[in-house]
């Protein structure tokens, strides 16, 4: 264990809980510290190596090289097999009312509690080093630190999976993953291996159709929502168990950026989605979820149209309504990205009394996946005595050794049953708090098959696809227009269009005809490539159903939270000779209600503004990028707007903001600079209220007194209707 030393805050914020202050006691701060070894010797020259003379050759002797150099050589771990870049940060949650009815997990029955979580986000294709707007699944994994031991919470931000059992998994991460020959593409679905795999599993198509979506692209981890995937059971004290599906519901709402926007940033800013979860937090605009639950009493079981252990369906949330029962606050950046973020070891099997598994055969081999990936990754069994995996209770039992054990075991036994130690540690009873597994019956032959009632694969994404609005379905055309249209063999974009052709007919046409293929018809029969070797294919052939519901609101991100500007980056542009009015009643405007608000100049200092005031610049036009910001504003000034106007950058950067369809506003003596770009033209006659908030344009001689319209509009995140006709140059 470290030296505990006196840690200085550096960040603005701290905010300590349970477990935080728990990792204190490993925390080592250098400030003011003499240099020293690893053993605590204090080192003199860190300059030079001992050597024979001093330019003759370095001394084996040399400890101190040796150990500086060796320690270097070790520095790194394998990455994540999948999830390999991520970001992490500690809160807290609380529930608001007690839950016993339906389970007995402490930490869900007592609102007074309060839980420390560690929660981190993922994308799941790329390496450690990749881009954060990758088209991709996020991971979505909290750790709770419960009063009963730890409960990972392991999920993603899309509801649906791509396979139904644990056995594909590594058949779908080696096709999504760089093709092997030469590690080509990084963080990227759209290549041949990962849609030749798809097109041979029908079972992927709900699961597809999320990964196409602007889901995929989110703008924040704040943003985006958070799914269990399985059906878990929650069982009470009296043993009855319910079947519960959980969700998170982000209080910033669900937020995507443009798939082109996706790709530029990529290239200005890789960390973007790490950088904002950083900052808000620094900021203290700590991002907030709900934990909403789906319930499903036990003989209901098969009430259903679909199978709830099958992980590639969700329950809608009009047949059974998401209950929000709590809330997770992140309120405290990780102290040392390695020792937390990377370290830090999620198990679906890390569950609490009151919370058991299902059936679902995708959560049976997680069960097994997950520790035996730390094994390999951490370096040995003892990976939970790692500070970050620590429950903040105490653990005992008769495990001992192995690499790089911490605990020091006092007592001669390391068994049970023992009369030596009067039998210590000793087993739990249920009322004690001891975990009892839920007793489900089974009575079944051991075999290797699927049940049938797992193989309506498309009404659920065909659902989806009915649920999105005009915007989100043209997104996810152009989406498997361009993935598609990276695959290179022709084969399989044509067998992707049949399948695609099973769940809407429309959607495969309009991807066709980018293609520039005709959609083939496949029969049902033939469109699974995933059947044993000796199995009946009619087993195995997908059914086509109609659904229970046509649309579910809650699946488009139309509906979404529109009701805040905190923590949206605002781009202001001016230049010498700027209005120092105009510019600075809408800066604190909505500086007040939250937002981070720039000023983007030619170049970095100061400009001076007309009334001679010397105003600081935030970036520059090559430092900054319109991608990175979600609105952006013009203020007045004659001079200033003729330089603007002259300048290609600021043109540019106003003409991506109008393609990425965000709020701009300008003052009306700026208008020239709005002249200079190519959407001038498509200006709205008049700004009346309503205008302005259908097409996310506003000029304005006072917008001191409009600013608050300004900030409704940001509030809107996007006016995906300017993208119609959708091509737009830029
Ligand atoms: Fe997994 C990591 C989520 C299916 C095997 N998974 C991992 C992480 C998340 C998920 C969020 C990153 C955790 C972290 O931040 O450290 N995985 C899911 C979801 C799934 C899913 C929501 C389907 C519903 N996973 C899945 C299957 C298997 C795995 C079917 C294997 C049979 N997952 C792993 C793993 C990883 C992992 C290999 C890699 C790193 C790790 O576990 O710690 O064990």
């Amino acid at each position: 264990m470290a030296k505990k030393t006196t840690v200085k805050d550096t960040s603005p914020i701290k905010q300590d809980n349970d477990k935080t202050a728990k990792l204190e006691a490993f925390v080592a701060d250098d400030r003011g510290e003499k240099l020293t070894t690893n053993h605590g010797v204090k080192i003199n020259d860190d300059q030079n190596s001992l050597k024979a003379g001093d330019r003759g050759a370095t001394l084996l002797e040399d400890f101190i090289l040796r150990e500086k150099i060796t320690h270097f050589d070790h520095e790194r771990i394998p990455e994540r097999v999948v999830h390999a870049r991520g970001s992490g940060a500690h809160g807290v949650f609380k529930v608001y009312e007690d839950m016993s009815d339906i389970t007995r997990a402490a930490f869900l029955c007592d609102p007074g509690q309060e839980t420390p979580v560690f929660v981190r986000f993922s994308t799941v294709a790329g390496s450690r080093g990749s881009t954060d707007l990758a088209r991709d699944v996020r991971g979505f994994a909290v750790k709770f630190y419960t009063q009963e031991g730890n409960f990972d919470l392991v999920g993603n931000n899309m509801p649906v999976f791509f396979i139904q059992d644990a056995v594909k998994f590594p058949d779908l991460v080696h096709a999504v993953k760089p093709e092997p020959d030469n590690e080509i593409p990084q963080a990227a679905s759209a290549h041949d291996t990962f849609w030749d795999f798809i097109s041979f599993m029908p079972e992927s198509a709900h699961m597809i159709m999320w990964l196409m979506s602007d889901r995929a692209i989110p703008r924040s981890y704040r943003m985006m929502e958070g799914f269990g995937v399985h059906t878990f059971r929650l069982v009470n004290a009296s043993g009855v168990s319910s079947f519960v599906k959980f969700h998170w519901k982000p209080l910033q709402g669900v937020h995507s950026v443009a798939w082109d926007e996706a790709q530029n940033i990529s290239g200005k800013d890789p960390d973007f989605h790490r950088r904002d979860l950083w900052d808000a937090i620094e900021a203290g605009a700590f991002p907030e979820w709900e934990l909403g639950v789906q319930i499903v009493a036990e003989e209901d079981e098969f009430k259903f149209g679909f199978d709830l252990l099958d992980p590639t369906k969700i329950i809608p949330e009009e047949l059974v309504p998401v209950q929000r029962i709590g809330k997770m606050t992140l309120n405290r950046n990780p102290d040392n990205f390695f020792a937390e973020t990377e370290q830090v070891a999620f198990h679906v099997g890390h569950v609490v009394p009151g919370i058991d598994f299902t059936n679902d055969p995708l959560l049976q081999g997680r069960l097994f996946s997950y520790t035996d990936t730390q094994l390999i990754r951490l370096g040995g069994p003892n990976f939970h005595e790692i500070p970050i995996n620590r429950p903040v209770v105490p653990i005992h039992n008769n495990q001992r050794d192995g690499y790089m054990r911490q605990t020091i075991n006092r007592g001669k036994t390391s068994y049970g049953p023992n009369g030596i130690a009067t039998n210590d540690p000793r087993q739990a009873k249920a009322a004690e708090g001891g975990f009892v597994s839920y007793n489900e019956r089974i009575d079944a032959k051991k075999i290797r098959a699927r049940s049938r009632s797992f193989f309506d694969h498309f009404s659920q994404a065909r659902l989806f696809f009915n649920s999105q609005s005009e915007a989100e379905k043209n997104h996810l055309i152009d989406a498997f227009s361009f993935e598609l249209g990276k695959v290179k063999m022709v084969d399989i974009r044509t067998r992707m269009l049949g399948l695609l052709n099973h769940v809407d007919k429309g959607l495969a046409a309009a991807v066709a005809y980018s293609l520039g293929l005709h959609v083939p018809t496949i029969p049902l029969a033939e469109l699974n490539g995933s059947i044993p070797a000796d199995a009946d294919p009619a087993d195995y052939t997908p059914e086509q159903k109609e659904g229970e519901l046509a649309k579910s609101e809650a699946l488009s991100m139309a509906g979404t939270l529109k009701d805040s500007i905190a923590t949206r980056k605002i781009a202001i542009l001016a230049a010498d000779g700027v209005d120092d009015q105009s510019l600075s009643k809408v800066k604190d405007a909505l500086v007040a209600q939250g937002a981070i608000v720039h000023i983007i100049a030619p170049k970095l200092g100061t400009i001076l503004s007309q009334e001679d005031q010397q105003i600081d610049v935030d970036e520059s036009f090559l430092t900054a990028a319109s991608v990175l910001y979600d609105a952006v504003y013009l203020p007045g000034g004659i001079n200033s707007s003729a330089t603007l106007e002259a300048e290609a950058n600021a043109v540019h950067f106003l003409n991506e903001a109008f393609k990425h369809c965000k709020a701009i506003a300008a003052d009306a003596t700026a208008i020239q600079v709005l002249e200079a770009t190519y959407f001038y033209k498509k200006l709205p006659d008049e700004y009346s209220q309503e205008t302005v908030l259908r097409e996310g344009i506003l000029v304005s001689d006072d917008l001191s007194s409009s600013a608050e319209l300004f900030a409704k509009m940001i509030a809107l995140h996007r006016f995906w209707d300017r993208e119609v006709p959708r091509k737009i140059p830029a």
